[in-house]
């Protein structure tokens, strides 16, 4: 190993430049384990190259020597996609051009390392703004975003990433650079290439630049938070709010009493309502005229049984409410070691679903603690659980099983990686494995790129 080791450090770095290459064992450590700790692996060196060309060189330089590849962005991801497993770590950071902005078209370019929060502030001085959001925005890349197909808490009015990506360039396995950016609406010419990288987990090539749709940034935004005594009443005001507001409905998220707990507690926070609540709906209005919208808004929210709410409409308050919601994540990995099951589950199954999900658990774990929080307009649900002793296997198994029998998908946007390859036959059919195993062959013929990631090797 170590000889090898030695050889592509200097071929890569004759790319790269030897500043950006890391081999230090101590500097590899940020780059193997992931932000739940519980996936880690080893690098054999980290490099970070900073044009698609210098990523197609790396590319031909490592399937020469003939060792995997791991594209890591932010390392926000929670299914053990891009921690490494003996293979070259391709940092995507120095890929941060942050292109002007197309205004005519209402797009822009930017490379695939540039952060999610740098992206908004770039446009945001244009007054635009990007139609996805997550509170990982610090560190998550647009890159990593696009690979994930992630979505967050804005999916339920402008869609996921795939709504969001007008083009991209893309290095495919096989190192044939693959450019769409021309960010036409209309473009038939042959198959849509760079587009299957979407969602496809740094398995099928590398996203080095994507060209993003924009939206003008409402004029008016407002949160507000609200109580309710069961998911059940939670459930029916998210989906009015959704069919009465229409495009001015941006959020509804919901996070349970244990999650605002965790976030109280790791915070030191206030309760959110003066009237305690088991189940909270956290929803984001925008428009230039947020203000006609409340009679709206508390009507269906007193029709749903509201037991208290609190809102806000600037910025500092907006951030203050969503925090409730946002740093459930982070309180809960404060914790330790958690089971993360990201769901989708068709709406109207989403209240039995989650009660299902509290059986099943106490089943396999009766001392286990369940999480239950996500986007719940558009039907996605982040199951966490937390044990000092936790079967993950069992608890895995029985949470795929209740999310197939309702007909969700056993990811919604955090991807398969590697935690969740062995649930794929419960939501997917063989002839459906087989037409991925076969695009990956033909754009992945060496098997270079996400090892093990998705699909296991067969
Ligand atoms: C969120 O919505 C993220 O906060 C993380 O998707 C969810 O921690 C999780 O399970
Ligand atoms: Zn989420």
């Amino acid at each position: 190993v170590n000889t090898i080791i030695v050889e592509l450090t200097k071929e890569l770095a004759a790319i790269v430049g030897r500043p950006n290459l890391i081999v230090d064992r101590e500097a590899l450590m940020p780059f193997e384990t992931d932000y739940t700790r519980r996936w880690h692996g080893e690098a054999l060196l980290a490099v970070a190259p900073s044009s698609t060309d210098d990523v197609a060189r790396v590319l031909s330089v490592c399937q020469a020597a003939g060792v995997g590849v791991v594209v890591q962005g932010g390392n926000t991801g929670l299914v053990g996609g891009a921690v490494p497993a003996d293979e070259v770590v391709l940092l995507t950071r120095r890929l941060d051009v942050l292109e002007p902005i197309d205004s005519l078209a209402s797009q822009v370019t930017v490379g695939a390392g540039v952060t999610l929060e740098a992206a908004q502030r770039h446009v945001r001085a244009d007054g635009l703004d990007l139609p996805v959001d997550l509170a990982a925005r610090s560190a998550a890349t647009i890159g990593g975003m696009t690979a994930t197909n992630a979505g967050g808490a804005l999916a339920v009015r402008y869609g996921t990433m795939a709504a969001a990506v007008a083009g991209m360039e893309v290095v495919l396995g096989d190192g044939k650079i693959v450019s769409r950016l021309s960010g036409l609406l209309k473009d038939t010419a042959g198959y849509d290439l760079a587009r299957l990288l979407v969602g496809s987990e740094g398995t099928l090539g590398v996203i080095t630049r994507v060209r993003l749709r924009l939206i003008r940034h409402p004029t008016q935004r407002l949160v507000a938070v609200a109580g309710f005594g069961s998911l059940v009443d939670a459930a029916r005001a998210a989906l009015t709010l959704r069919d009465r507001l229409g495009p001015s409905l941006e959020a509804a998220d919901y996070v349970d009493a244990a999650g605002v707990r965790l976030v109280r507690d790791r915070r030191r926070l206030p309760p959110p309502l003066a009237v305690e609540s088991g189940h909270l709906l956290v929803i984001q209005v925008a428009g230039e005229d947020v203000e006609s919208l409340l009679p709206v808004v508390s009507e269906t929210l007193d029709a749903a049984g509201v037991t208290a709410v609190s809102v806000a409409d600037d910025t500092s308050g907006r951030e203050r409410l969503w925090t409730y919601r946002e740093a459930v994540n982070e309180s809960i990995g404060a914790q330790g070691l958690v089971h993360k099951f990201d769901a989708s589950i068709p709406l109207g199954a989403i209240p039995e679903f989650a009660a299902e999900t509290h059986e099943a658990v106490a089943l396999v774990d009766p001392a286990a603690t369940v999480v239950i929080y996500g986007h719940l307009a558009d039907g996605n649900l982040h199951v966490n659980v937390l044990s000092p002793d936790l079967d993950h296997y069992r608890v895995e198994q029985a949470l795929g099983q209740l999310v197939a029998q309702h007909n969700g998908s056993i990811s919604a946007e955090h991807g398969i990686g590697i935690a969740k390859r062995d649930l794929l036959t419960l939501v997917r059919s063989d002839d459906d494995i087989a037409a991925m195993r076969a695009v990956k062959a033909a754009l992945d013929p060496e098997g270079l790129l996400g090892r093990h990631r998705v699909l296991r090797e067969e």
